[in-house]
């Protein structure tokens, strides 16, 4: 894993921002890449950011859906945003809708136009887990026009998945000459 992340960026400051509902599997993600110390942080407005620096990335991680009036502060951490892993419960079924709303809202911030998106569909291990054609489907992943994006499988409890996803980011960045 380490070893994906070093050639993730070359000496580029980066910041990649791991996103989703509540209870998706985000915390849990970053402490599978075990690149060191989450540090949780409270800024300004009281939504909770948790950050991992590792070599020149920076991966930080927050929960979407809840207070509207809390979203303007999210703009802060958009400047200088290589990536945006956006992490599904795929067990979740009831609250896919509202993922999908809130991953939509997402892709238009201006400040993101250019980062790559790599979304997990995460909890494969439960019964009842959509795949990744039937999340595909649900976010409606399709409707993204001019920019690069895929999906992977993952448990984050089991660690499948995870790599391979970060892989296919390291290639694509790479491929753009980041
Ligand atoms: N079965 C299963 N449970 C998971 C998986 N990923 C996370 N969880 C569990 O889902 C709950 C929420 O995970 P968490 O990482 O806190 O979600 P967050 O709110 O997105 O940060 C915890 O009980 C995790 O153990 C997974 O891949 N499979
Ligand atoms: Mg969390």
């Amino acid at each position: 894993m380490s070893r994906i992340l070093a050639s993730l960026f070359g000496e580029k400051e980066a910041r990649i921002l791991v996103l989703g509902l509540d209870n998706a599997g985000k915390t849990t993600i970053l402490y599978r890449l075990q690149v060191g110390e989450v540090v949780s942080t409270i800024p300004t407005i009281g939504f909770n950011v948790e950050t991992v620096q590792y070599n020149n990335i920076k991966f930080q991680v927050w929960d979407l859906g809840g207070q509207t009036s809390i979203r303007p502060y999210w703009r802060c951490y958009f400047p200088n945003t290589q990536a945006v892993i956006y992490v599904v419960d795929s067990s979740d079924t009831e609250r896919l809708s509202t993922a999908k709303e809130e991953f939509h809202a997402i892709l238009e911030e201006e400040e993101l136009k250019d980062a790559v998106i790599l979304i997990y569909a995460n909890k494969q291990d439960l019964p009842g887990a959509l795949d990744d054609a039937a999340i595909t489907e649900a976010l409606s992943l399709h409707k993204i026009k001019s920019r690069q994006w895929a999906i992977f499988k993952t448990s984050a409890v089991k660690g499948e998945g995870l790599y391979e996803g970060l892989d296919w980011l390291s290639n694509t960045l790479k491929g753009r000459g980041r």
